[in-house]
Formats: C-alpha cells, sequence, structure tokens
C-alpha cells in the first residue's frame, strides 16, 4: 500500500510546477458548473483532467473521484484516490491562494473519513509546497522545478504539530445563524482573524501559527460548503495528525456517515480546546425550520 501512496504523492507533485504555471493561460470562467452547481473556470476543467490522467494510470488505484466530475471513474482493484483538483480556484481571477487537495481511502466511495490512509495538499503560493499526513504525521516540502519536468522535493516542516492557538477564520459569513455570529464575536476578541478565502491556504496558516478555521452552516446552506470526501476529510485528516482536531460540530469530521459523493458538511479544524468550545456552543439544530 505505501507504494501505491508514494506514487499518487509524486505524480501529483509532480505535476504541481505544471500546474501552477498553466493557470495564468485559464483564468475565464467558460459557461459550465460542477456538480455542486459552482461556476467552472478554465483552469478547474484542465487541472482535473490532468490530474485524473496522471492518478488513474498509477497501478494499485482502484477508484478515482473529483469535485469536478459526477460519477466515481472505477480503475481496476486497489486504494480509492479523491481530489480537489484546484481548490479555491475563485481566488484564481484576482491571484489570490489556490491549492489542490487528495485524499487517499482504503474503501469504495463513498465512505467515511476514518477510511482515509493518507491526504496531501499542494498549496500554489509564492512558493509550491506539497504538505502530506500519513502514519500519524504531518511534512511539509517545498516543490522545485527542475529541466525535463522533474522536480525536487526540499523538506521544509517535519512532524508539523500545531502551535497555540493564534489565529482564526471563517467563511460564510453573510449568511451565518446567530449563535454563530455570537462565537465568532467572542473569538474575534482573542485571536487574530486571517481569512485568503481559499481553504488550502486558510488550513495552511492555521497550522502553522495555531488556532481555529472553519466553514460552518450557513441560514441559506444549512449543510454548509465543503465538500465531505474532496475537502472536508483530508483536511480534517492532516490537522488531526498534527495534534489538532475536527468537527462537523458535535463530531469529529472523520466520523461523518457518507452517503453521497458529493455531500457537504459544515467543517471546524484546529486548536482541540477550540474545536471543544465549537462542540458546545454551536447548535447546527438551531437552523430548523
Ligand atoms: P472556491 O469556491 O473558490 O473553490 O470550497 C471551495 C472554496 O473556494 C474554498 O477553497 C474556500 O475556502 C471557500 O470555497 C470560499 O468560499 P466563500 O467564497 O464563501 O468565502
Amino acid at each position: 500500500m505505501n507504494d501505491i501512496i508514494d506514487e499518487v504523492i509524486r505524480q501529483v507533485a509532480e505535476a504541481a510546477p505544471h500546474i501552477s504555471s498553466g493557470l495564468k493561460k485559464r483564468r475565464e470562467y467558460v459557461g459550465n458548473e460542477n456538480p455542486s452547481d459552482e461556476k467552472q473556470l478554465e483552469a478547474d476543467i484542465w487541472a482535473n483532467e490532468l490530474l485524473k490522467q496522471l492518478v488513474t494510470s498509477v497501478k494499485g488505484v482502484g477508484e478515482f473521484a473529483s469535485e469536478e466530475e459526477e460519477q466515481v471513474t472505477d480503475c481496476g482493484e486497489g486504494l480509492s484516490v479523491a481530489i480537489d483538483p484546484l481548490d479555491g480556484s475563485s481566488n484564481i481571477p484576482t491571484n489570490n491562494l489556490v491549492g489542490t487537495i487528495v485524499g487517499i481511502y482504503d474503501e469504495e466511495l463513498p465512505c467515511k473519513g476514518k477510511n482515509l490512509v493518507a491526504a496531501f495538499y499542494i498549496l500554489y503560493g509564492p512558493l509550491t509546497t506539497l504538505t502530506v499526513a500519513r502514519d500519524g504525521e504531518v511534512d511539509e516540502y517545498v516543490i522545485e522545478e527542475k529541466p525535463g519536468d522533474k522536480i525536487e522535493l526540499h523538506k521544509a516542516s517535519e512532524n508539523i504539530r500545531m502551535p497555540k492557538a493564534k489565529v482564526y477564520g471563517f467563511g460564510g459569513n453573510k449568511n451565518w445563524a446567530q449563535d454563530f455570529r455570537d462565537f465568532e464575536s467572542e473569538i474575534s476578541e482573542e485571536y487574530k482573524l486571517r481569512y485568503g478565502g481559499a481553504f488550502v491556504g486558510d488550513i495552511n496558516q492555521t497550522l502553522h501559527h495555531g488556532g481555529l478555521f472553519g466553514y460552518p452552516h450557513r441560514t441559506d446552506a444549512p449543510e454548509g460548503k465543503y465538500r465531505l470526501l474532496f475537502e472536508c476529510n483530508p483536511i480534517a485528516y492532516i490537522v488531526e495528525a498534527a495534534g489538532g482536531a475536527s468537527t462537523d460540530t458535535e463530531k469529529s469530521i472523520l466520523e461523518v456517515e457518507a452517503d453521497k459523493l458529493h455531500q457537504r458538511s459544515p467543517f471546524f479544524a484546529g486548536d482541540e480546546k477550540l474545536i471543544k468550545k465549537v462542540e458546545k456552543e454551536i447548535d447546527i439544530s438551531s437552523l430548523d425550520g
């Protein structure tokens, strides 16, 4: 199994410099929508096709699923790979952070996050980095492009442990429920706000600075925004492996039952004490009726 995980990571990491440099020519919306009814940029479709081709060619990958595709692609026997090819793609037209999120499950999709055996993300920022969680450890690498489509990985942080909480950020503020507004107001007294509008960028600073990041349920979207299999589970797996915690307001994200491939969930991850505070103070049933 380790060989398969290594190969999936290698394929995606090798594509990362190419994806990063290919974004500038693909910044226009193309008039299509993905299975979550979100507008697609040319870059979303292009990155999905590229990564699909690379990941499905790995021997030992049995299923491939993407936030950009309706159905799971069956490619044989083996592990299941779920990807968000370009997370935060609405940041592309304004030249802000974007990323790629990958979860590797040892179960058929859809399934719980507990079935993840590794997860990683690429962050296309001033540097292109790879952050990987496997075997209970999180490591971060800078990806350096070399001639001939080659890369070198330089370890930047080994066995990341989330530091004492310092920053926070929450998405969806136009439509928060009242109990969440009260919660945010209290949190803002103690912690510094950092919100960039790309899940990978925001979680990356939570990992490095410590704190709490979330995209809660909204009055107009009781399930929140993030997709469980493609976004919530891999990121929760990484944060938990770094000594943090996650919740959908009631239980760890990794314990949320997955009934549908593109299912959404309220999401919080970060400092363990702050996650307990979310679970104590936020009542998702406040949106019922
Ligand atoms: P995007 O729509 O640009 O793809 O779930 C996708 C995501 O970005 C996250 O990366 C980001 O955190 C969030 O949505 C941004 O949502 P808001 O526009 O509501 O802030």
